[in-house]
């Protein structure tokens, strides 16, 4: 008969040397790291007659500069709204261009054109933004027992 010791749990050296959270970090995007502005993003938004184009569909909470730029032929804005509340560009003329830096938190924002009548012709949008795929920073951390 051989005693069997198992389940003794030693305590275990965890020896991962500074590393973050294993696994599963990756997103589809890579993220230059090398950069004069560390985490933000550039999102391209595209201004016609009567219709809002991003360059992006998905989003993670995080900072984000939208650059807006004016391809029709009318004056247009864009306007960002939801939680944090709202961001919005000068009205462009034709062909103008302006940014607007946005810090997106979980949750839907509406993004439109605030020049009058413009966001029930077409020129409106929605984007949802999830909770970064990083991790949360506490993992099931079942160590110690009483
Ligand atoms: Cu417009």
């Amino acid at each position: 008969m051989t005693g069997l010791a198992a389940g003794v749990l030693t305590s275990v050296l965890a020896a991962c040397g500074g590393g973050a959270s294993t696994g599963s970090g990756t997103g589809s995007h890579t993220t230059p790291k090398a950069g004069g502005q560390p985490g933000v993003t550039k999102v391209d938004v595209t201004l016609v007659d009567f219709r809002i184009t991003l360059s992006k569909s998905t989003f993670t909470a995080g900072r984000y500069d939208f650059v807006a730029k004016n391809n029709g032929h009318q004056v247009h804005a864009l306007e960002i709204e939801g939680p944090g509340g709202e961001h919005r560009t000068r009205t462009l003329a034709p062909g103008g261009s302006a940014s607007l830096a946005v810090t997106l938190k979980p949750g839907t924002y509406e993004v439109y054109c605030p020049v009058d009548g413009h966001k029930d012709l077409g020129m409106e949008t929605k984007i949802t933004t999830v909770g970064g795929g990083a991790s949360p920073s506490n993992s099931t951390n079942s160590g110690g027992g009483y």
